[in-house]
């Protein structure tokens, strides 16, 4: 642990020394804990934070000028060349036989919107089973495993705040068939808040208002935790992204691996076609040569409705937070110095969030603000794409790669999730031959659960489908193991 003096006197020194107002009223283990938090905090950072972000010109410090939608690599169903995408696929099956992919989710947000208590990834969401989602991706990530003849690691990322609960979870459900060895969890960074002053906010006497960094916090995670040494020494040098609330993620996808290597890419992302306008997603774009994801709450509501000559949107390109990462590129992104704005160098931003921030007052007693009282600061993984050398973005379908579980009811809910993925298993079984009855939005009336150890994408299943004999009716209900 670190000089407890020492700690205090840089606090004071930087003009944050009311986060200690109170240490002398603690009990021995509470100013050890309080300590080990403040050591946490890299103090010139949050003053830079200040400088720019808080008392800085233009709320975000988002530099939106010269701004045009990106291109992308279109899929062969809208006039990609498909041998490009057959020698993509052919490179990311090389790759994944040679073992140098890893999967790797960001698990640490708090699944707030939803309003489950627990970690997000223990949510039940298949449409029989109700399996959860980290069963969901283990399955699939065994699966590939098996087809590759190369047994994946995965990287979680989780948060403080579910780190432990996390973990418990894995081993009581028996990492779902995985080895042990081959899951590694460790948790993100946390930033404190600031009020408008730039002063660090105590969350009680004995405790700073910390909060999870962001998923772009992740990239200094995977290195100050090791991940990328481990990946390292196993030979691993691609990272396969995605997000902890999306069971219909294609995690080990060989087409977009291989577009990846092939190119030779530091970062590459998918994307998918907006369905509207107003859709949640980030955009993106290209400025000045270098490619970046605008988030929708950044990109103008005027430029977002934008549309060209034949009424399509100009911004098109969605991200849904699918990416693969070089394991160098992450360990560049890791160590440059983060908070600057994008133009000034290799270093990611913090984006500022104003909240309302439960605190003490002076004299300690409890404040519940009824507006905003202080910043938030987080990083995005994606504003490391305009710092990759030869990015790629390749185009998929909604339909193969994105059902978020965000929502508890409406839009991106455990229902609509459920659909999406009956809608998927439909698709397959129609694909090869079998007689299943749809609505017009391609929902299946049967109850219909694939289990991805059985077949976890449309070749997989494909492959699993054909050896049954004879094949299963559906008519009735199909639970595939
Ligand atoms: C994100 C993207 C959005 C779109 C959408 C697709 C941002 C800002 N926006 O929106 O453009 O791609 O996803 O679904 O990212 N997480 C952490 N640590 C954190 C914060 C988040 O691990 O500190 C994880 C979280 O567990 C989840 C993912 O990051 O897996 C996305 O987080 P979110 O729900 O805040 O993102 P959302 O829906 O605003």
């Amino acid at each position: 642990m670190k000089n407890s003096t020492d700690v205090i006197a840089s606090f004071q020194r930087a003009g944050q020394g009311q986060v200690f107002a109170f240490f002398d009223q603690l009990a021995p283990d509470a100013q050890r804990r309080l300590i080990e938090e403040a050591a946490e905090i890299d103090l010139a950072e949050i003053e830079r934070l200040h400088r720019t972000l808080v008392t800085g010109h233009g709320a975000t410090g988002l530099d939106l000028t010269d701004l045009a939608p990106a291109p992308y690599e279109p899929r062969p169903e809208h006039g990609g060349d498909p041998a490009a995408w057959a020698q993509a696929k052919a490179a990311g099956e090389a790759a994944l036989r040679a073992g140098r992919v890893a999967a790797f989710t960001v698990a640490g947000g708090q699944g707030t919107r939803l309003g489950y208590d627990g970690p997000k990834g223990t949510f039940p969401v298949t449409p029989i089973h109700g399996k959860p989602l980290f069963q969901v991706f283990a399955e699939k990530i065994r699966a590939a495993g098996v087809r590759y003849g190369r047994p994946l690691h995965w990287f979680i990322m989780t948060s403080h705040a579910n780190h432990a609960a996390t973990e418990a979870f894995f081993a009581g459900q028996g990492y779902f068939g995985l080895d042990r060895g081959r899951v590694h969890f460790f948790r993100q960074g946390r930033m404190p808040a600031v009020d408008f002053n730039g002063k660090i906010l105590l969350e009680s006497k004995e405790a700073i208002a910390l909060s999870p960094d962001g998923h772009g916090g992740s990239l200094r995670a995977l290195d100050r935790s090791g991940a990328l040494d481990r990946m390292a020494a196993e030979g691993i040098d691609t990272l396969s992204y995605f997000q902890v609330d999306n069971p219909l993620v294609r995690c080990i996808d060989p087409a977009f691996i291989g577009w990846h290597v092939q190119r030779k890419s530091e970062m590459s992302s998918k994307v998918v076609l907006k369905a509207y306008a107003e859709e949640k997603v980030g955009h993106f774009c290209v400025q000045r040569g270098r490619r970046l994801v605008i988030e929708y709450s950044d990109l103008p509501m005027a430029q977002q409705r934008e549309t060209d000559a034949t009424g399509r949107l100009r911004y098109i390109g969605g991200s849904i937070a699918v990416h693969i990462l070089d394991r160098d590129f992450v360990r560049r992104m890791a160590r440059a110095p983060v908070g600057q704005d994008q133009a000034s160098g290799p270093a990611m931003p913090f984006h500022r969030a104003d909240k309302k921030i439960p605190t003490i007052d002076r004299n300690g007693a409890e404040v519940k603000p009824a507006k905003a009282n202080g910043v938030k600061f987080e990083m995005f993984v994606f504003d490391a794409l305009p710092f990759a050398r030869h990015p790629v973005l390749i185009e998929t379908l909604r339909q193969d790669d994105f059902s978020p579980v965000k929502n508890a009811e409406g839009l991106d809910s455990p229902q609509t999730c459920r659909d999406d993925q009956r809608r998927q298993f439909a698709r397959w079984l129609q694909a090869n031959g079998a007689e299943v009855e749809t609505d017009a939005t391609g929902l299946p009336a049967a109850k219909i659960e694939v289990s991805p150890l059985f077949g976890y994408d449309e070749d997989s299943f494909a492959d699993a489908w054909k050896k049954l004999s004879p094949t299963p009716p559906v008519r009735d209900g199909l639970d595939l193991a």
